[in-house]
């Protein structure tokens, strides 16, 4: 692997989309809504994950005021002199990054802190977060991921009951082991007004999410954009007071391709800048991941190989954010 020691200048390799060609912007009729505390909730939340693996969340029982105080202390660790930042980078994968996304070469215009959910406060680089930012921020992270992870957990239990897995926690129980491989991705795309206008800047490219589920919260600042079944992309628009939730990779295996992992990316205002905290449900690593037996009985009928989520997570790393890596575990 070739290790950079110069930060990539911030124009160099950033994918650039011409604007004359503006997506279809996804209304909220057509995106699916679901409020938790409809009792048709459940049904709304499959029926989303077949059509577009992705649903907007209301209800969610989130304290507004988490959300913005998470935000607020985010805010204050970006608005550090870089070379304070630096401190906690280059992520391993947890700690600062900037412009890079992952090991292989993807660049955004993005800076980040990725979080591990459970060893947060062991990893040298996230400690390095913390050191450089009042305490509490560190407590409404703490804070923040316990709740998104009860929201997680609520919602695959729903998922479970519609779908008629036993037992209902099946899925959701790998979220909620204390060795689940969760993480939180706290994402800043900064403004660039000096850029052309006919441009925008790709904020973080194409990709699906490797992990079980993903919840994520931004400010009202656009930028997100899924792709539909007809390959074509959407814009969501923004709202910071609900969740956008994504099927992930392995979700979709369990569900034997039922549920779709979503394919999404950002792109960068170029004059308001967005602000977005995910959450990523991941399975512990020892985790074997396979089609759900209660679904589908027959093996025959599996779409995909057997695999423990550490072996996942290592081809991921080995991936280009954009490549397709559920192909290595499809059967032929
Ligand atoms: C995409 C989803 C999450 O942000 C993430 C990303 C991870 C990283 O940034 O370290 C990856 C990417 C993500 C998928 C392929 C690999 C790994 C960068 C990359 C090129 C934290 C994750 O779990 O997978």
């Amino acid at each position: 692997m070739v290790v950079l020691s110069q930060p990539v200048p911030f124009d160099n390799h950033i994918s650039v989309i011409p604007t004359y060609r503006p997506v279809p912007v996804l209304t909220s009729q057509s995106i699916p809504v679901v409020d938790l505390t409809d009792p048709e909730a459940k049904s709304q939340i499959v029926k989303a994950c077949e059509d577009f693996g992705f649903f907007k969340v209301v209800n969610h029982g989130v304290r507004p005021e988490l959300m913005t105080r998470l935000e607020q202390g985010a805010i204050g660790f970006f608005a550090l002199p870089e070379s304070l930042k630096n401190q906690a980078g280059p992520p391993e994968p947890f700690g600062y990054g900037s412009k890079r996304i992952g090991p292989n070469g993807d660049v955004g215009w993005i800076e980040y802190i990725l979080l591990n959910a459970n060893t947060q406060l062991s990893s040298p680089k996230t400690s390095a977060v913390f050191r450089q930012t009042p305490q509490i921020f560190r407590e409404a992270v703490e804070e923040y991921m316990k709740e998104v992870k009860e929201v997680s957990c609520k919602l695959l239990e729903m998922m479970a009951e519609e779908l008629g897995i036993e037992p209902r926690d099946s899925l959701s129980k790998m979220v909620r082991d204390e060795k689940s491989d969760s993480c939180l991705r706290l994402n800043h795309y900064p403004t660039a007004e000096e850029e052309a206008e006919k441009m925008v800047k790709v904020g973080f490219g194409e990709h699906t999410d490797p992990q079980i589920i993903s919840l994520l919260r931004s400010n009202n600042t656009a930028g997100l954009q899924i792709c539909v079944k007809d390959g074509s992309w959407v814009a969501v628009p923004p709202d910071h007071s609900s969740f956008f939730i994504n099927v992930g990779d392995a979700l979709q295996v369990m569900t034997n391709g039922r549920f779709k992992s979503v394919k999404h990316r950002v792109l960068a205002d170029t004059r308001r800048s967005r602000v977005s905290m995910i959450y990523f449900g991941g399975p512990p690593l020892s985790e074997k991941i396979a089609p759900l037996q209660c679904l589908v009985p027959k093996k025959e009928d599996w779409l995909y190989k057997e695999f423990t989520w550490s072996q996942y997570k290592s081809s991921a790393y080995k991936s280009k954010l954009g490549d397709y890596r559920l192909g290595l575990f499809e059967k032929q």
